[in-house]
């Protein structure tokens, strides 16, 4: 089989909301990405993937759906999103949709009928349960199960017109639908098609590997502190999961061209991966893993954790190791949860934001596998300087802080330090298009505050700047494109034991790459075999002057070529 056009792709993520506001409502909408095709094409991405513009209540920006088939008012019309896919196609990219079915909102018109009694139709297409034996249902402990949801509080509500509750992993506005049912299985698969007639290219699969669950709903283990117990295991890669998948791949993808796959695959491993990503086994393409963005979290959700950048070696080692032969990795260090990595792995102060936010890149895309770019990750955007809880719009942070402050008793200044680097609205923040008012992102009043940070960081200063982190970026697709040791060089990881540099080859027939990161704000220098061949190989590309023997500036990055 030729190898797919994905293996050298390079996707980059718009977050409709936080985009490009055309209309001056304070919200991004879709034909402010039309507006701006020509900044993603200029940067040399291959594929756009937008997260969700379908209708939604927006009770978690979108990631609530009400109808599968159709464009929220807020971001435009059918109309609209066929102008943009044209354009996309127009200059040569492809367009991924976000795919969220492992729950719907609960005003779509299938959970309306699945609430309106328990012997609708409908009623088995989500979790419907009884209140726990011998407790009032409605009161608090007569949930089914003990889990909590991700974004605090029960994983279940109560529904007082039939007495029973609904299973919801996310918020009480986010119902899980019960893929045990063929109907539901069906809907969904006949919605896929719909969009692929349409002429997508693809999708995203939101939380795909939740949507097999233990059918026995088992308790989870409840941890020292917490209210809820940890659902996780009961409802993350279950028994069906793989089944589901190559059923959607049977019914959906198979006999369609040109597409791409990738499951968001929260707390998946390796060896899940390989059988997720084997082509073979006809599932999905690629999947994200969470393991490279939770090292630098604890068994204290409300403590901050300092990266140690051995461990995240170590993972992103195993990952590479693990799909060697068979699957397919994703690459990312941002996506519309996470905070930015300048300001997370990096140092996003004024002497070093430039150069580390370069370091990153330049680590990530050299590993082997389809890099993902965040909009704004390629200016270098950083994390934002939210004063009080009262700045946050995030559906998890106002919960996970509820939660923790008024029912677990932690400290609020504890709480918001942690969501201060953490909080998913680090990300969300509106993109900086130049040094005017909102950065240029809306004539109105934007949803959520723009960083003030964007008479500096924007993509106007960026895109005249030679020495900007977008050129860079630029330089590094450019790489991938050109550079078939990028692609299907296999991975050796150096100095596997080094708290500063990251540093691994590539070796594609006689070619081979050199990489190394310095993550520290000190000089350092690698050791490593053949150090000084090395350092006169071709420098293909750094973010500081060439370094003498293998010695590196402070956040240094170095990739060097010989056959
Ligand atoms: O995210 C799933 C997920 O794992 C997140 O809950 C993540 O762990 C957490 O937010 C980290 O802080 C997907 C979407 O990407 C996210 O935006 C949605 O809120 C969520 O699913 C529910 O659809």
């Amino acid at each position: 089989m030729d190898n797919p056009w994905w293996h050298s792709a390079v996707v980059y993520q718009i977050y409709p909301r936080s985009f490009a506001d055309a209309d001056g409502d304070g919200m991004g909408d879709l034909r402010g990405i039309i507006n701006h095709l020509d900044h993603i094409k200029g940067l040399g991405a291959d594929v756009i993937w937008l997260s969700p513009v379908y209708p939604s209540p927006q009770d978690d920006n979108g990631y609530d759906i009400s109808d599968y088939q159709d464009i929220d008012p807020i971001f435009g019309t059918l109309a609209d999103f066929d102008e943009l896919l044209t354009g996309v196609h127009d200059r040569g990219m492809r367009l991924v949709m976000d795919l969220v079915v492992n729950h719907s909102s609960d005003e779509h018109a299938w959970f309306a009928e699945s609430r309106s009694s328990k012997d609708n139709p409908k009623r088995d297409w989500y979790w419907w349960r009884p209140a726990r034996d011998g407790v009032e249902p409605g009161t608090p402990g007569a949930e089914p199960t003990n889990w909590g949801s991700v974004f605090g509080g029960p994983a279940w509500e109560y529904d007082p017109a039939t007495g029973e509750y609904f299973l919801h992993i996310f918020s009480r506005k986010q119902p899980d639908l019960n893929w045990e049912n063929p109907e539901v299985r069906d809907a969904i698969y006949t919605m896929m098609n719909w969009w692929l007639d349409r002429g997508v290219d693809g999708f995203r699969m939101d939380v795909i590997d939740h949507i097999s669950k233990d059918t026995t709903l088992p308790d989870g283990m409840v941890r020292a502190g917490s209210l809820y117990g940890d659902g996780g295991p009961h409802y993350m890669n279950g028994p069906r999961n793989h089944e589901f998948l190559h059923e959607m791949h049977e019914r959906v993808f198979a006999g369609r061209d040109a597409l791409l796959t990738v499951g968001e695959m929260p707390g998946v491993t390796v060896d899940e991966a390989i059988l997720y990503t084997d082509p073979e086994r006809g599932e999905v393409d690629m999947v994200f893993n969470f393991d490279h963005v939770w090292v630098d979290r604890g068994a204290d959700p409300w403590l901050l954790y300092p990266l140690q950048l051995t461990r995240l070696k170590a993972i992103f080692a195993r990952w590479q190791a693990g799909l060697a032969d068979k699957g397919w990795n994703s690459l990312y260090w941002n996506n519309h949860d996470q905070p930015r990595v300048v300001s997370r792995y990096g140092d996003d102060s004024p002497q070093w934001r430039n150069r580390s936010a370069k370091m990153l890149g330049a680590v990530l895309h050299l590993h082997r596998g389809t890099p993902y770019v965040y909009q704004g990750e390629e200016l270098g955007m950083t994390n934002t300087p939210f004063a009080s809880i009262a700045d946050f719009r995030d559906i998890e942070a106002l919960g996970l802080y509820t939660q923790a402050v008024e029912h677990e008793g932690r400290q609020a200044s504890d709480v918001l330090t942690v969501l201060r680097a953490r909080s998913r609205d680090n990300a969300r923040t509106p993109m900086q298009w130049d040094a005017s008012p909102n950065g240029g992102f809306t004539t109105g009043t934007p949803w959520l505050a723009a960083n003030p940070n964007h008479v500096e960081i924007n993509a106007a200063a960026a895109t005249k700047d030679p020495d900007s982190v977008y050129h860079f970026y630029r330089r590094l697709i450019e790489l991938r494109h050109e550079e078939p040791a990028v692609i299907y060089g296999d991975f050796t990881m150096l100095m596997p034991e080094d708290e500063r540099l990251y540093a691994f080859t590539r070796r594609h027939g006689t070619t081979e790459l050199l990489v190394i990161g310095n993550f520290t704000g000190q000089p350092a220098r690698a050791e490593i075999p053949d150090a000084d061949a090395w350092s006169a190989a071709e420098l293909l590309l750094t973010n500081a002057p060439a370094p003498t023997g293998l010695l590196l500036e402070p956040w240094q990055a170095v990739i060097y070529r010989r056959t």
